[in-house]
């Protein structure tokens, strides 16, 4: 054996090359993997003995891609594309052996390679558009010449990989092997007894090439790609693949990667890359201490909430108990997660017998008792502090030593439910978001007494679920809906001081949120927390309740609906705003568009900086991570703080106090001293 350098050797195998690569923990394609592939392939390539050469990882996967981390600094190292050349002209035939995850970087060095074999659970897949990116190691142009002009349109500006199967279907794959190591080293062996030729991807032609497509394909993703920059670069990319000579294409790849990669999109969505995985981290806590087990779930409340948080262990085989306090609530309740599963196989993305299996993973009951067994009970009933702390005193009674007792509560003191039990240490707030199901975004509370194993357990068991979990500390709202609380205000004020509601909407919309605050209120119901008996007919909100619009529900509320659910605004609120301002006495003028984006959004931003003072989050990227997942602030936006940090918090606290709001101490300061919350602008 060969060590080529410390992260890749050489060794041969009769008169096969095998170089291995050892870079955990995903192999990417760092200077040192760079290097040691170059020089990999030099010492093959010069060894007389060695006919053929076999490209495989160890670890869990082979490369996963460039290394992120690298982006954005001086160069170092071989450049990918030299470390390509050699493998692709280099006289001897290269097999790479694919296990894991060939994503990136990983996969354009793969198809250099003249032959691919891989595992059946591998998977292949072009994920840059994701980071803001595009291939730029060649991806672009030969991928196409293999999986065809479509197939890789799909694939880079999804991002989304493909399997083995597929792969080996599409021809991006030459054989599936059971053994990856042994199957790789016969199918080299086959190489040289049939004396195959050396495959190079770049000298194919792109088929399946159709006049038009490429802006049919625009028009069709319009709606999924508007305000990225990437996805329509990437489709720039496989157009010239389609039309232009390779070296040409090439080209064309190298300028639009160079302009995304310098880019404030690339950099905000690389940024929120690691700020994902950093918000699993728990700081103070060891990361190899031992897990609680959650194995059974018990769920109180089988309410839209319940169901939707029910149905996401239920998808990861997690056995669910889920109670109500009336046979009808209990079968509505489950007729819902059911007709949820049924039209998710209708659509073909789940089976009959999935189905099945999941309902069968379900038991409700109208028996609190049943909670008994439950390594983990989440309450989901309405926001009454009464409610919650007396089924949490219950529940105390029932469940077993050791159990985690969560609540779904949106806005409640966590710590005043756990005094409501005797083990307060084992107590957490669980937020999730609507529709539970769906949301990725989870809130965990830390109460004052939440003990660190059951805070953990809690973070490892939503990585499970497949959410993204955030640590935050009791506060009226938490992170996302204390932040939310600042942007509503605002809103409501700039409409009575002269901006209609359409206008605020469209100018969040156009900022990249998916709808403005007043849609989101017609959306979540105007009548949420109102009640006509109380109602004094004191804000636009009671106004609007009392003159019965109750929103999309109604299909009357700041906007009309029609059957369609397509909007127009509502001259009914206009008029009740309109008649609120006047009798406030407000002499109404023209709101400008900056204004109310600043006015929407600085607030917000001022909040998350009180909310870090006060270590109600981590650390700014959490605060990014909850509004990038939980309330669709635009992921190449980077979250809220990111975002204020590009925009400079100089300008951010100088026009707070234009608008009278005094800048959070943090913000203060760190303005002052010319820096920022996340240092990653
Ligand atoms: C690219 O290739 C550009 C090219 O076109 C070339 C142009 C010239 N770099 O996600 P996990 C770290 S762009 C650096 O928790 P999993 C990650 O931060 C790249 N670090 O594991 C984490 O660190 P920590 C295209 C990386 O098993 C640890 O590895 N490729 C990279 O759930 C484990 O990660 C991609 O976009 C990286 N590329 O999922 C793939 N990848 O433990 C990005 C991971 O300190 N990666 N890390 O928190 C992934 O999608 C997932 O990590 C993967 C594993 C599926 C591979």
């Amino acid at each position: 054996m060969t060590a080529i350098n410390a992260v890749t050797d050489l060794t041969t195998d009769g008169e096969l090359g095998v170089i291995t690569i050892d870079s955990p923990p995903v192999n990417a394609l760092s200077a040192d993997v760079r290097d040691g592939l170059a020089g990999a392939m030099a010492a093959a390539v010069a060894d007389d003995a060695v006919k053929a050469i076999v490209l495989i990882c160890a670890g869990r996967t082979f490369i996963a891609g460039a290394d992120i981390s690298e982006f954005g600094k001086p160069p170092r190292g071989a450049a990918l594309h030299d470390v390509q050349a050699r493998i692709e002209n280099s006289p001897k035939p290269v097999v790479a052996a694919i296990h894991g995850t060939a994503l990136g970087g990983g996969l354009e060095v793969a198809l250099v390679a003249h032959y691919r074999v891989a595992v059946l659970s591998a998977k292949f897949g072009l994920p840059e558009v994701k980071l803001g990116l595009l291939p730029g190691a060649g991806g672009t142009q030969r991928l196409p010449r293999v999986v065809g002009a479509r197939k890789a349109l799909e694939m880079v500006t999804t991002g989304t990989p493909i399997g083995a199967k597929a792969a080996a279907e599409f021809g991006l794959i030459d054989a599936i092997v059971d053994d990856l190591r042994a199957g790789a080293i016969h199918f080299a062996r086959r190489v040289l007894a049939e004396n195959l030729p050396l495959h190079r991807v770049r000298d194919k032609p792109v088929l399946g090439v159709e006049e038009g497509m490429f802006d049919a394909y625009r028009r069709a993703q319009a709606k999924t790609f508007r305000g990225f920059e990437a996805p329509e670069a990437n489709i720039q990319c496989i157009e010239a693949a389609a039309t232009l000579p390779f070296d040409e294409g090439m080209a064309v790849e190298r300028r639009l990667f160079m302009g995304l990669m310098t880019g404030l999109q690339s950099k905000a969505q690389r940024y929120v890359f690691f700020a994902e995985r950093q918000a699993n981290k728990v700081d103070g806590l060891d990361p190899d201490a031992p897990l609680l087990p959650v194995k059974s779930v018990g769920v109180i409340g089988a309410g839209t909430m319940g169901g939707g948080i029910a149905m996401n262990f239920l998808n990861a085989g997690v056995p669910v108990t889920i109670v109500e306090t009336r046979q009808e609530a209990l079968d509505r309740g489950v007729a819902t997660i059911r007709r949820n599963y049924d039209n998710t196989a209708a659509k073909g993305r789940m089976t009959a017998a999935d189905v099945d299996t999941r309902m069968g993973l379900l038991t409700p009951t109208l028996d609190m008792g049943a909670l008994k067994d439950a390594d983990l009970v989440i309450e989901a009933v309405f926001e009454n502090m009464d409610l919650k702390k007396d089924i949490f005193g219950r529940l105390d009674g029932i469940a077993k030593p050791g159990a985690i007792l969560a609540s779904n509560t949106s806005y409640l003191n966590v710590d005043e439910i756990a005094a409501a039990t005797s083990r307060p240490d084992h107590v957490l707030g669980l937020h999730f978001f609507s529709p539970a199901n769906v949301m990725r975004l989870l809130e965990v509370v830390r109460g004052a007494k939440t003990d660190g194993q059951v805070l953990a357990t809690a973070m490892a068991t939503a990585k499970t679920i497949g959410k993204v979990a955030v640590v935050s500390g009791v506060c009226h709202g938490f992170i996302g809906n204390r932040m939310l609380e600042q942007r509503q205000r605002q809103a409501m004020a700039l409409i009575v001081e002269g901006a209609l509601p359409e206008q605020v909407d469209r100018v969040l919309f156009d900022f990249g949120f998916p709808m403005g605050p007043f849609q989101m209120s017609d959306l979540a119901g105007l009548d949420i927390g109102w009640s006509a008996e109380t109602s004094k007919g004191e804000t636009i909100r009671d106004r609007l309740c009392e003159a019965g619009l109750r929103g999309q529900k109604n299909g009357r509320g700041f906007y009309d609906y029609d059957a369609q659910r397509n909007r127009t605004p509502s001259p009914v609120a206009e008029k009740i705003i309109l008649d609120y301002a006047a009798e406030k006495g407000v002499n109404r003028r023209e709101v400008s568009d900056a204004e109310i984006l600043e006015r929407c959004l600085y607030p917000m931003v001022n909040e998350g900086a009180k909310i870090l003072e006060e270590k109600m989050a981590q650390r700014a990227s959490d605060i990014d991570i909850v509004w990038i997942n939980g309330y669709g602030w635009p992921v190449y936006r980077g979250g809220p703080m990111f975002w204020a940090d590009s925009v400079g918090l100089a300008k951010v606290a100088e026009a707070l106090g234009r608008y009278g709001i005094a800048p959070a101490a943090l913000l203060a300061r760190l303005a002052a001293e010319g820096k920022s919350f996340t240092g990653a602008v």
